[in-house]
């Protein structure tokens, strides 16, 4: 069994080509959920949501994120009731939305709700949330501490990141699917996707068990890098990472990860810029 950790885009592109040759018994895909957030009274799981649609082939790939041919009139109508825009919620995606925010309004845990919505929506993999419990990835900046939408999608990434924090992950466990599949002993290796090390993979990281499961591992890591040409493929990796003052390259995302990853698979282009 191979795990895979994703998060957006990059997570769940690299998820599905997983999937294209691994079958379900064979991979099992663990996704960040310090994105998630409360909006206009749902639950909004963003990187659940993408790497759904993404194994599902409903995405939309032109936004990286919600579902192909898409409507808006949720968001007409919530304009003319003078509702907040900022955060766009399309007609088809919003169900998702809704029958969640159901489910978890009637005690049902996220990673059950997530199994039974991607089985609806034909997903056979595995599609774990880190956690069923709420952690929630707080960017620090210049102007005070952001919750994770306000900082990446109603200030578009602007402010400078100081640094993040996963409020709420120090009493996180792996769902209980995970968890089986942790003591389970049948992991062969994990496989950190090209996704952003700061915001998507470290608050699955963050999760204890996660993070002492991969320190005692027996089975090799190999990460793909986010970082291609001195650019993120999607998102604001390379900012922060120039923000934080790493060099935004292949060579400074395995200077940040270490020890935790055994093995690197960099685009050719990064191989002059890596200064090892
Ligand atoms: N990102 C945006 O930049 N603008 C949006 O209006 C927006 C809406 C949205 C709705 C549902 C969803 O699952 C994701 C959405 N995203 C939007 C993307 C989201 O902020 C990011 O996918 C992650 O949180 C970062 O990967």
């Amino acid at each position: 069994m191979i795990v895979a950790l994703a998060g957006g885009v990059g997570g769940a592109r690299l998820a599905l080509g997983l999937a294209a040759v691994l079958s379900p018994s064979q991979l099992a895909i663990v996704v960040n959920t310090g994105d998630d957030f409360e909006h206009h009274g749902l639950h909004v799981s963003p990187d659940l949501d993408t790497v759904m649609y993404t194994l599902a082939g409903v995405n939309n790939a032109a936004t990286g994120w919600g579902r192909a041919k898409e409507s808006w009139n949720f968001m007409a109508a919530l304009a003319e009731l003078g509702g907040a825009r900022w955060f766009n919620l399309g007609d088809r995606d919003l169900a998702t939305h809704v029958l969640r925010s159901e489910a978890l309004r009637a005690g049902h845990s996220l990673s059950a709700i997530m199994q039974t919505l991607a089985a609806r929506l034909g997903v056979r993999h595995a599609l774990l949330p880190m956690s069923d419990h709420p952690v929630r990835t707080r960017v620090k900046t210049a102007r005070g501490e952001l919750a994770f939408q306000d900082y990446f999608v109603r200030e578009r990434c602007r402010p400078r990141v100081q640094g993040f924090r996963f409020a709420g992950a120090r009493g996180a466990a792996p769902p209980p699917v995970l968890q089986k599949l942790m003591r389970g002993g049948r992991v062969r290796g994990v496989v950190i996707c090209p996704s952003n090390p700061f915001v998507s993979v470290a608050p699955i990281l963050a999760v204890p068990a996660i993070r002492a499961w991969l320190k005692e591992r027996d089975f090799p890591v190999v990460a793909v890098s986010p970082i291609v040409g001195g650019a993120a493929l999607k998102g604001p990796a390379a900012k922060m990472m120039r923000e934080l003052k790493h060099e935004a390259s292949a060579a400074g995302v395995a200077r940040h990860y270490g020890r935790l990853v055994d093995g690197w698979g960099i685009d050719c282009a990064e191989i002059g810029r890596a200064h090892v």
